[in-house]
């Protein structure tokens, strides 16, 4: 591997892209060897410190089985390298063939959580836009589309992470912010030192629910119930903020009407939380309104009924007045820069997007397929034939529902080509296999919405004969004719200059500001001065628009079915995800000194179901779903670390695949999300 690094020797300064976090970090550089990871220290949003796996960057980076060639896939199943100049030549003719024969719409992009979602996404939407398809998939399909939806249906926008070290209450539902936004525990911690409390809801014990000043345990699938718990508790005792009601919001008299079933004893009897917690979560909210806030992770939107727990939630949050806060529902001002992919593009005319007609909510506010329903395409079962697909930065074959059709559903295109920089599950099915960049090859924009910050990532390094994702999609799109018209910039760094034009910000200013540069003052509480961005132009407590759709107007709760249709078949209820430190999803598993921290997979059980089942510690167990089935090794819990009932299984392992036992069509109906953390399982001894 022959390695360019933009100076000989020396230290780097840019973005860890090794998870959405994107914390700032300095990259050395010895006689053009990457030799280290460490913190940046100026930037605000890590303050000097990283986490393991930003380090790791370098274990991918320098990976020996990091794939540098693009491959094809022979005959007989083994792949073999060829040049890139070929991959895309015959990659782009079978596109085009493709297109002649089955129409623009057969083809889809697929982007993936290694790629995240800001700049590469424009790409390969811009890209499938290009070619004529409306079929833009992404892993965000199973990722925040569901908070994205719920937040954006009652207040017209997203944003998810609140200034917490502002904080006078702090609750958490469904997320472990250790592992999965480190920097959020700096923020806990100077809130708690001017005496913040914090709430955390979750099954299961994690490192903040040890501190907090209440720690509930809800069957998972129920958090909408306490919601519109603490909905009546407000509206019942008169404390909720009634100017806000009044001026800038519709559906009150429906959501008072609603709520008023929901009797502490009555959320108790559905999610299991005592009476008396609802109770003193009410009183702590009462008191510390409105300086709240309230987050809600992956633990809600993974649910059949999420999209509308995170909507009861944040008509909670503006029930509390914190509309416009920076520690609540606080609406950042985009930096106007260009649009890689505008939304007057990405519906061809006469193309019909795929999943749209299922999931109307998800077309339209999120203008992305259902990639769930593009397996049934595939499979030959939807309204038009589907035959070829780019995935780049994805492990479907991993992470989406239902393993099974998953792999079936690729392994039937005509033409599957796969961006990534190792031989994944996915991958392992693809025709075409085209080598991936990591983030320290690219040249990127990101923002940091509740500061209204903008950083430029840098290319600090470049390897020998490998094209970074820009330029696939541009190489791709010069081949099939739309390149000069839509893709004309030589490398990213053209892209910037062009995205920044509009905004009088240019790439060397940026380049100049490593903690990143705030482009407008932040300004609070907007909504006093103009109309906030929902179709009417207040907070929907209830959504016309939904409602015209034949969804639920209001954020109704519904008990989840493993509750309602219990099968004595499956007596116990998996959540599967809880993220781990070392993985971020199905990567990492390949970097030795993070394999031995997690060797292998373990279902995690409470001790008294264990005890039921004569199951101890370490011992090998089958997990059973209505779908399929999985072997793996017992972790038996403390009674404080899960719920009695529950059992988790992490979701990214290569070799021992939980989505085997999830179904795909079981799906949130506003935002088509698969039920990921409800699955009615039953554990077997294997000497059963
Ligand atoms: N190290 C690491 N960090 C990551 C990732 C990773 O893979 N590894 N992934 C990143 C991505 S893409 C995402 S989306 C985020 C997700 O990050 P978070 O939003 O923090 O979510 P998870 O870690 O999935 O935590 C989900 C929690 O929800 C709980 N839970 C399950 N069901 C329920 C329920 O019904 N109600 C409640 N209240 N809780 C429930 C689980 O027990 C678990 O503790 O993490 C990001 N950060
Ligand atoms: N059962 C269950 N399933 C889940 C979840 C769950 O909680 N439970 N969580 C869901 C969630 S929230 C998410 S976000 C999805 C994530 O699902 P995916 O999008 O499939 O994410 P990864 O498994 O991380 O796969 C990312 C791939 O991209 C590659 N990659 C990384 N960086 C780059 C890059 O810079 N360039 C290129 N070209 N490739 C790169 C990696 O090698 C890896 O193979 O999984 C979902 N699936
Ligand atoms: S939390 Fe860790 S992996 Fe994520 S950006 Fe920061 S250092 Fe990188
Ligand atoms: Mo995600």
């Amino acid at each position: 591997m022959e390695v360019k690094t933009i100076v000989p020797s020396g230290v780097v300064p840019t973005l860890c892209r090794m998870c959405e976090t994107r914390c700032a970090i300095n990259v050395h550089i010895k006689n053009h060897v990457l030799t280290a990871i460490t913190p940046f220290e100026g930037h605000p949003v890590n303050q000097g410190r990283m986490c393991p796996r930003g380090g790791a960057a370098l274990d991918l980076f320098y990976h020996l089985d990091r794939i540098l060639k693009p491959l094809k896939r022979q005959d007989n199943g083994s792949f073999k390298e060829i040049s890139y100049e070929q991959a895309l030549d015959e990659i782009s003719a079978r596109l085009a063939a493709l297109k002649q024969q089955f129409g623009a719409q057969s083809v889809g992009v697929w982007k993936g959580e290694g790629l995240g979602f800001h700049q590469q996404e424009g790409y390969a939407r811009r890209f499938i836009h290009g070619f004529g398809s409306p079929n833009y998939f992404s892993n965000d399909s199973a990722c925040f589309n569901g908070r994205y939806l719920g937040f954006h249906l009652v207040c017209g926008f997203y944003n998810p992470f609140p200034e917490f070290n502002q904080s006078q209450l702090i609750m958490l539902l469904g997320t472990n912010p250790p592992i999965c936004h480190p920097p959020f525990m700096r923020e806990f911690a100077d809130a708690r030192s001017k005496g913040a409390k914090l709430v955390m809801i979750d099954p299961r014990l994690n490192p903040v629910a040890c501190y907090a000043d209440i720690f509930a345990q809800p069957y998972p699938g129920t958090d909408g119930a306490l919601a519109w718990g603490l909905i009546r508790y407000l509206i019942k005792t008169n404390n909720y903020d009634r100017d806000l009601v009044d001026r800038y919001s519709i559906g009150f008299d429906k959501i008072a009407a609603y709520a008023e079933k929901f009797t502490p004893e009555y959320v108790e009897q559905q999610s299991g939380i005592y009476a008396s917690v609802v109770e003193e979560i009410a009183g702590l909210i009462i008191k510390n309104s409105p300086g709240i806030s309230i987050y809600p992770g992956a633990g809600l939107e993974h649910h059949e009924n999420g999209v509308n727990s995170i909507r009861a939630f944040t008509v909670l949050a503006c029930l509390c007045g914190t509309l416009g806060l920076p520690t609540g529902m606080f609406r950042p001002v985009p930096l106007g820069i260009r649009e890689l992919a505008p939304a007057d593009s990405m519906t061809p005319d006469g193309t019909h997007p795929i999943g749209a007609d299922k999931f109307p909510a998800l077309y339209d506010i999120r203008r992305e397929c259902h990639t769930m329903t593009a397996m049934d395409y595939m499979l030959g079962r939807g309204a038009y034939p589907f035959k070829g697909l780019i995935i780049a930065a994805a492990n479907p074959a991993v992470t989406n529902p239902n393993t099974r059709k998953v792999e079936e559903a690729l392994a039937s295109l005509d033409l599957l080509v796969v961006n990534d920089f190792f031989m994944t599950r996915t991958a392992r099915l693809a025709h075409y296999i085209l080598p991936g960049s990591t983030f320290l090859e690219r040249e990127e924009l990101h923002f940091y919405p509740t500061q209204q910050r903008v950083n430029i990532t840098t290319k600090v390094a470049r390897v020998e004969g490998l094209h970074d994702e820009y330029l696939m999609w541009r190489d791709l799109a010069l081949r099939l004719g739309f390149g000069e018209a839509l893709f004309p910039w030589q490398d990213d760094t053209e892209v910037n200059r062009w995205l920044l034009e509009p905004t009088g910000l240019t790439v060397d200013k940026l380049r100049r500001h490593p903690e990143g540069y705030v482009y407008k003052p932040v300004e609070y509480q907007k909504h006093l001065r103009s109309a906030l961005p929902t179709p009417s132009g207040k907070l929907e407590f209830a959504s016309p628009y939904l409602q015209e759709l034949g969804l639920d107007e209001i954020p109704v709760y519904r008990a989840p079915s493993y509750r309602t249709r219990a099968d004595d078949n499956y007596p116990l209820v998996m959540t599967t995800g809880a993220r781990k430190s070392l993985f971020y999803h199905s990567r990492h598993q390949n970097i030795a000194r993070f394999r031995d921290v997690h060797p292998d997979a373990e279902v995690e059980i409470h001790p008294a179901d264990a005890a039921d089942l004569g199951i101890v510690e370490g011992e090998q167990v089958r997990v059973v779903s209505d779908l399929g089935e999985l072997v793996l090794r017992a972790a038996v819990k403390h009674a404080a670390e899960l719920s009695r009932g529950v059992v988790e299984i992490y979701h990214g392992w290569e070799d021992w695949r939980v989505n085997f036992l999830i179904h795909d069509d079981v799906n949130d109906p506003i935002s088509g999300f698969p039920l990921l953390k409800a699955v009615p399982v039953r554990i077997e001894k294997i000497d059963a």
